[in-house]
C-alpha cells in the first residue's frame, strides 16, 4: 500500500481543494487558539528556505557552485559550495523569526545563539543538516535538507545544554528532498504530511496527509561497500535477506533513501563500521528528525536492538549513532539478527 493520497473529505466541493503548505500551517495553528504564531513563522521560514535552496540546487552547474570550497566542516567532511549556500539561507531566514532562540547546523561547530533574552516568545531551537548527501550534487543525484524543532529548555544553564534533548522531545521534524521534484515532508506530532513544490507558482501543494509506511517490503538500503566491517549481526541479516530475494537500493543520501522507504516500505541502515564505530549519521539533525517522521508514519527507528533512536540521550550536538529505520516488520528482522 503506498502512502495515502489526499483522501476525499466530507463534502465533494472540498475533495479537490488546493491546500498550500502555508495554508496547512495556518490550519494546524488554528487548532491551538492560544498559539502565538511563532511556531508557524518558523515552519514558514523553513518553507521559504526550501524554495531558495531548491532554486540553487537546480542551477548548481549553471551557476558554477558545484564542488568543494576547499575546507572541511566540523564533521571532517569536504564542504560543498552549496552546503555553505544552503546553510547561510537557513541561518538568515530563521534568524528573522522571533521565536527562534538557538539554531544548530551540521556546518557549524557551535550552535548559533540568536536571542539570549528569556522573553516568552524565544521558545524554540532549530537544528538542521542544510544539504544532506551534498556529494551527490556533482553527479545530479538527490540531496536533501533535514530539520528538527525542539522547545528551548529554559531550565538549562547554557544554550548547548538546551539543545541536548532526546528526540522524543521534538515538537516538529521534517525534510526536503530535492529530487525529480521538490518534496517537503513534515510532522508536528499529528501524523506525516507531504507537499510538492509547483515551480510554476512557487508554492508547496499538499499531496498526502496522514502517510502510513507499509509494514513490509523486501528491500534494504545500506552501503554494502562497508559490509566486511559491519558487526556480525548485520552481515548475517544481509545474507538472510539476500537468500529471500530482497532487493537493494542505496542513493547515498539519507533523505532520498528514507523517503523511498516512507512511500514504498523497506529498511535503511547505517551500521557501525571500522571508519565510523558509532555509525556515520548524526543523532540531533539526521537520525532524530527522520525517526520522528517514520514513527509518526507507523514505522520503527532503532539505534540498536530495543533502543529507539528517539530515546537516545544526547551528549554532544554532533554525536553519531547507528541507524536502523523503516517498516516495522523489516526493522524487527534486522534487530532479530543483531
Ligand atoms: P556513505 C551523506 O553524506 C550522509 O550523511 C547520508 O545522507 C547518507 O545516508 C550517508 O552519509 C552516506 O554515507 O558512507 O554510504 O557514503
Amino acid at each position: 500500500m503506498s502512502a495515502m493520497i489526499d483522501t476525499p473529505v466530507d463534502t465533494p466541493a472540498r475533495s479537490n481543494e488546493i491546500v498550500t503548505l502555508q495554508a496547512h500551517i495556518l490550519q494546524q495553528q488554528s487548532r491551538y487558539p492560544e498559539a502565538s504564531g511563532q511556531f508557524s513563522w518558523i515552519l514558514s521560514a523553513l518553507a521559504i528556505s526550501a524554495k531558495m535552496i531548491a532554486s540553487h540546487v537546480r542551477r548548481a552547474r549553471l551557476d558554477d557552485v558545484l564542488g568543494t570550497v576547499g575546507n572541511q566542516n566540523v564533521q571532517g567532511e569536504q564542504q560543498q559550495k552549496l552546503d555553505v549556500i544552503a546553510n547561510d539561507i537557513l541561518l538568515r531566514t530563521l534568524g528573522g523569526r522571533e521565536g527562534v532562540a538557538i539554531v544548530a547546523s551540521e556546518e557549524n561547530e557551535e550552535p548559533v545563539i540568536l536571542r539570549t533574552d528569556d522573553s516568552a516568545e524565544r521558545k524554540y531551537c532549530v537544528l538542521f543538516d542544510p544539504l544532506d548527501g551534498s556529494s551527490n550534487l556533482d553527479v545530479c543525484g538527490a540531496v536533501g535538507t533535514i530539520f528538527s524543532i525542539l522547545r528551548k529548555d529554559r531550565r538549562s544553564p547554557d544554550p548547548q545544554a538546551s539543545l541536548l534533548q532526546c528526540g522524543a522531545e521534538q515538537v516538529a521534524a521534517g525534510y526536503v528532498l530535492y529530487g525529480s521534484s521538490t518534496v517537503f515532508v513534515l510532522t508536528i506530532g499529528l501524523g506525516v504530511d507531504m507537499f510538492v513544490l509547483d515551480p510554476a507558482y512557487g508554492a508547496f501543494i499538499r499531496v498526502a496527509r496522514g502517510m502510513q509506511i507499509p509494514k513490509t517490503n523486501k528491500c534494504y538500503s545500506v552501503n554494502e561497500g562497508n559490509r566486511l566491517s559491519f558487526p556480525e549481526g548485520y552481515q548475517k541479516y544481509l545474507s538472510w535477506a539476500q537468500e529471500r530475494g530482497y532487493s537493494s537500493r542505496y542513493a547515498g543520501a539519507m533523505v532520498a533513501d528514507v523517503h523511498r522507504i516512507l512511500l514504498q516500505g523497506g529498511v535503511f541502515m547505517y551500521p557501525p563500521t571500522r571508519k565510523a564505530p558509532k555509525g556515520k549519521l548524526r543523532l540531533m539533525y539526521e537520525a532524530n528528525p527522520m525517526a520522528m517522521i517514520v514513527e509518526q508514519a507507523g514505522g520503527k527507528a532503532l539505534s540498536a536492538p530495543g533502543e529507539r533512536i528517539l530515546d537516545v540521550r544526547p551528549t554532544d550536538i554532533h554525536q553519531r549513532v547507528p541507524v536502523i529505520i523503516g517498516s516495522s516488520e523489516e526493522v524487527d528482522q534486522v534487530a532479530a539478527h543483531l
